[in-house]
């Protein structure tokens, strides 16, 4: 068979090929094979990884996506992209930042760098409730998953600059956490020359509380640090709960050119946080006012935090299911460093410290280190499946390194293409992950896929981890940037059809269309508006040139999936209603002139004649 003709084999006669890899046996390929891996293998990879028509994915993965401000959610093992969940970038396909509700909340931003996704817990197992993700600008979303929406979005929070180190959640979901990435003299605002560096400028931790029944974020409590790069974190769950890790970089305190300067030493840190403590000294008022927010100085409320010293400049910092070790990921070095965190606890009641850092101690390395792991070159991230087998990216190799916690050996490697940066395995961050699947998340997928020109998708492959071997399954290709994802049972999601009537609170919600229509109210023009199946009522607007507008759309229908949309094009206005919502748009008449609006999205045989129009009266 012809590599093209194998492609189509697997992609388009999957029950044929399960048949031949029924009858042949793994050890004996029959009918030429693609690269080295033989038709049997691609087989059962098909068949693995094939979702028949109108089955549906055991998983859903939610990955970030990056710099586009958005998350990508996708299904497992078939790796399908089913929607994108617009966070802090506007999105024309589901109106989001162009409707009042959402323009207010990105509050005149434009774009969101998302690179951590971190799903709501209840005993260190996903709940299913709510996803949190991070933007480098200081902020964190929430996105209710009963129905796939931001429902807030938190901050710029002050003192928090570049917040890389985020969203992570607590086994309880009781805070979400960030840090400043570029340490910056605080409060945001201060202006002090960059040769005081390494005293001047600050690092930050912060806490943001979530509430248990809403999800609602408000500002727990923040510390400030070194003015290291905190880079990567996860909160200690099981043995370690009530911990927060954070790795960093930059111990150097260099500035300039950090490629060279902030890689001198053999260790950075990872700051280790009693985050129990935190809330206590807060509660009790200690701090200082910085920015508005009361800030703790780990030098004047001893306990909060320590130093992990780990080599070399560490990105990824994961927590083992069990609690019991911190994985510490030094990305210019060979190997993983396993820390103990009994060992912790007990270097710090004996105070066998190495030394100290603007008064926070470091915990002596050979004191609270079980093993350096000899994982490969450029290790950043881990994940874990069952049994105490651990799953670390390798970026520079290119590959995954499977090996075993207590143990140390490392027994596999898959290579990745391209250049690995997170991976996620399914329920991969609870107390109990599942042990199944592992998704790599790509920075390069060159070659991999028709070509579409100098800027290339990124990729994500499937793992099949069940066995003793990894199995590289599929290759998907994802927008940028994927950096983080977190993948979860897909019984855990309890989605809703349509709103609930009785949840529309909206003060200008109408059900019927003969309460729809004009009213003025303090020289402003208020429109309320009934899209059902296949009218905008009314379908026709009259205001005066000058007037201010806002026009509320209320979707009647009782359907899932039947929504409305209004374009008005000279107006920059779209906004798409699902059914039972209400959303509203405010625009300043300042063009006189007929302007036609329509439904954007195709809803009936007769969405086409869903129309109507604006008129607006010239002054005068
Ligand atoms: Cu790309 Cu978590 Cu931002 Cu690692 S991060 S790769
Ligand atoms: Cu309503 Cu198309």
């Amino acid at each position: 068979m012809t590599k093209r003709g194998i492609l189509l084999g697997a992609a388009a006669g999957v029950a044929a090929l399960v048949a031949l890899a029924v009858a042949c046996a793994p050890s004996a390929p029959r009918g030429g094979a693609r690269g080295s891996v033989a038709v049997s293998d691609l087989a059962v990879a098909a068949q693995k990884t094939y979702v028949a028509p109108g089955d549906l994915d055991e998983y859903y993965m939610f990955a970030s996506g990056g710099h586009s401000g958005q998350v990508y959610v996708y299904g497992i093992p078939s790796m399908r992209h089913i929607s994108t969940i617009p966070v802090y970038t506007p999105y024309p396909a589901t109106g989001y930042g162009f409707d009042d509700e959402s323009k207010a909340m990105l509050g005149g931003l434009t774009w969101g760098d998302v690179h951590h996704p971190s799903l709501s817990e209840t005993n260190g197992d996903y709940d299913g409730r709510w996803l949190f993700v991070n933007d480098m600008n200081g902020r964190v979303a929430r996105v209710d998953l009963r129905d796939f929406k931001t429902k807030q979005i938190f901050g710029p929070v002050a003192n928090v600059s570049g917040n890389h180190a985020a969203s992570f959640v607590t086994p309880n979901t009781e805070y979400s956490m960030m840090a400043s990435r570029f340490s910056i003299p605080i409060p945001k605002g201060t202006v002090v020359p960059i040769e005081k560096y390494a005293t001047d400028y600050k690092g930050v931790l912060a806490a943001i509380k979530i509430d248990a029944k809403t999800g609602a974020m408000s500002l727990g409590w923040q510390i400030v640090m070194p003015p290291f790069d905190y880079d990567l974190g996860d909160a200690g769950k099981g043995a370690s709960d009530g911990w927060m890790f954070w790795s960093s970089y930059n111990a150097e305190r260099a500035t300039g050119n950090l490629e060279t300067t902030a890689s001198q030493r053999d260790r950075d840190y990872i700051a280790a946080v009693d985050w129990r403590a935190a809330e206590k000294a807060a509660a009790a008022g200690q701090g200082d006012l910085i920015g508005g927010v009361k800030v703790l100085d780990p030098k004047k409320v001893p306990g909060l935090v320590y130093l992990m010293p780990c080599g070399k400049s560490p990105h990824g910092v994961d927590v083992s299911p069990d609690g019991k070790y911190i994985i510490g990921s030094g990305k210019l070095q060979g190997v993983t460093t396993a820390f103990n965190f009994e060992k912790l606890q007990t270097a710090i009641r004996n105070k066998d410290f190495s030394g100290e850092e603007d008064g926070i101690p470091v915990v002596k390395y050979e004191s609270i280190k079980d093993a350096e792991v000899p994982v490969g070159l450029g290790p950043l991230h881990t994940q874990f499946g069952t049994d105490g087998w651990a799953y670390t990216s390798l970026f520079v190799d290119s590959a995954i390194a499977k090996w075993k916690l207590g143990t140390w050996e490392v027994v596999d490697k898959v290579p990745m293409s391209y250049s690995i940066g997170h991976l996620a395995a399914a329920e991969g961050d609870t107390v109990s992950p599942d042990g199944n699947w592992l998704v790599g998340l790509n920075k390069l997928s060159h070659g991999r896929h028709l070509s579409v020109g100098p800027s290339q998708p990124e990729s994500s492959q499937l793992v099949d981890i069940t066995e003793e071997k990894m199995k590289l399954l599929y290759d998907a290709f994802t927008e940028p940037e994927p950096h983080y994802a977190q993948i979860v049972k897909a019984d855990k999601i309890k989605t809703i059809e349509v709103y609930p009537r009785e949840e529309n609170k909206h003060p200008l919600a109408v059900w019927d269309i003969k309460d729809a229509g004009v009213s003025r109210q303090g020289g402003k023009v208020i429109e309320k508006v009934v899209a059902v199946r296949s009218t905008l009522t009314p379908t026709a607007i009259e205001v005066n040139e000058g007037e201010t507008v806002t026009v509320a759309i209320t979707n009647i229908e009782n359907t899932t999936d039947e929504l409305h949309g209004l374009g008005l094009l000279d107006y920059n206005v779209n906004v798409v209603v699902d059914p039972g919502e209400t959303k509203t748009f405010t625009f300043k008449a300042d063009k006189p002139g007929v302007f036609p609006y329509y439904c954007t999205n195709f809803c009936s045989a007769l969405h086409q004649e869903m129309q109507g129009y604006l008129i607006v009266k010239k002054k005068g």
